[in-house]
């Protein structure tokens, strides 16, 4: 049985490999790896780091994942409509199904903390054995999510956090300061040092995007390096198309001087580079892209609206938020740090659970990844 689960894992890790290109040394790092780091060795998801996946920590019997047949494992994602979500609970399904665990995706209809607390609340009647969620909103689950633990269910978050005492853990992306500082060196580099420049994030009340902003304004105030960039608003487009690409033109008419858009948000990033490309715009956007959405708008001339952005994969941050799920589910980790489990179908298999800094714990998938006009062809059929 153990021989059988591992080689079911050991086809879907290889399978996955393939899609992502293996060993080709461009692949964003899943763990560990740097900005731009083109060495990242994270392409072997069925390579002989996994094959040893019985020797892990904890062995196979303590596995992430061993107890899970039977088991109801639900992801909630931020909301409908948005491929980025679409992408993360691919690699949650994947994982769940591979484990032999029953799995249940629901994408709210809109990107709110109210569209989740129903969706909760309809996955405690079912009686479901964990509940992932990405957050709307950092505090407003909270009587939700306790009550889904009063009654049993393991709860984590992937992607955006709720507060420490509405989960057990959290499968974060890549670290938070890491990320702004990506974005704030893209800013400055863009920019060439000086100016005016403009966030547009998703929602307000996004843990996620406001995680990075505050690291972002917090690097550009704490190193005078930064000192001649004036960051003049933080719009927010919601995470929906439409009101994305009204902010956009909003920001464009109120500041004729501005120079760079950041885009924390893959809605908000592919909206602004249609516009700013199409109106052959002399501003220039970065931030955090899906290579799919984006790969037409990147380049390094003036025809392009993006010179380079960010991102890891999306699908992997899924499959991070299954294996938490799985592991605590079947009693491997409660969530504390220093906890360790094996992921076997990822590119690192063992991963640790570490503090978050907000009295919480997480577990970090990785670094933000590059993608500019030298790789972005190499991503874009993959997410
Ligand atoms: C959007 C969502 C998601 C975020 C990405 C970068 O798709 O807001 O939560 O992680 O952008």
């Amino acid at each position: 049985m153990r021989k059988k689960v591992f080689s079911v894992l050991l086809c879907a890790a290889m399978a996955t490999s393939m899609l992502a290109g293996c060993g080709d040394n461009s692949e964003p790092a899943s763990n560990g790896g740097t900005t731009d780091d083109a060495n990242a060795n994270n392409d072997a998801a069925g390579g002989s780091d996994d094959a040893d996946a019985d020797d892990a920590a904890g062995g196979s019997d303590d596995a992430a994942g061993g107890g899970a047949a039977g088991k109801k494992f639900a992801l909630v994602t931020k909301s409908a409509g948005n491929p980025y979500n679409e992408k993360e609970a691919e690699g949650f399904e994947d994982v769940i199904n591979s484990l032999g665990g029953e799995c249940i995706i629901k994408h709210p209809v809109a990107a709110t903390a109210d569209a989740q607390v129903s969706e909760i609340q309809s996955l405690i009647s079912q009686g479901v054995d964990s509940i992932c969620v990405a957050a709307n909103d950092e505090n407003a689950l909270q009587a939700a999510l306790e009550d889904a633990m009063a009654a049993g269910i393991k709860v984590s978050c992937l992607d955006s956090k709720t507060n420490a005492a509405s989960r057990m853990t959290f499968a974060n992306q890549a670290g938070t300061t890491e990320i702004g500082q990506a974005l704030m060196d893209a800013v400055y580099d863009i920019a060439g040092g000086e100016g005016e420049w403009a966030i547009l994030s998703a929602t307000s009340q996004a843990t996620n995007q406001n995680a990075w902003i505050e690291a972002m304004k917090s690097i550009m105030e704490s190193d005078s390096k930064y000192a001649n960039l004036n960051l003049v608003e933080v719009a927010y487009g919601d995470d929906e198309p439409q009101k994305s690409t009204d902010q956009t033109q909003a920001l464009l008419s109120k500041y004729p001087n501005l120079k760079v858009i950041c885009a924390p948000t893959t809605v908000g990033i592919a909206a602004a580079a249609k516009v700013l490309q199409d109106q052959s715009s002399s501003v220039k956007l970065t931030g955090l892209g899906l290579p799919s959405e984006m790969a037409a708008y990147i380049g390094d001339d003036d025809a392009h609206s993006c010179p380079y952005m960010f991102l890891w994969n999306p699908i992997d941050v899924g499959r991070l938020g299954a294996y938490i799920s799985a592991a605590l589910v079947d009693g491997t980790i409660t969530g504390a740090a220093g906890e360790t489990f094996t992921a076997a179908g990822m590119d690192n298999s063992e991963y640790t659970i570490v503090d978050a800094g907000d009295g919480g714990t997480e577990v970090i998938l990785g670094a933000p990844f590059k993608f500019d006009p030298s790789n972005i062809g190499d991503w874009k059929d993959v997410y």
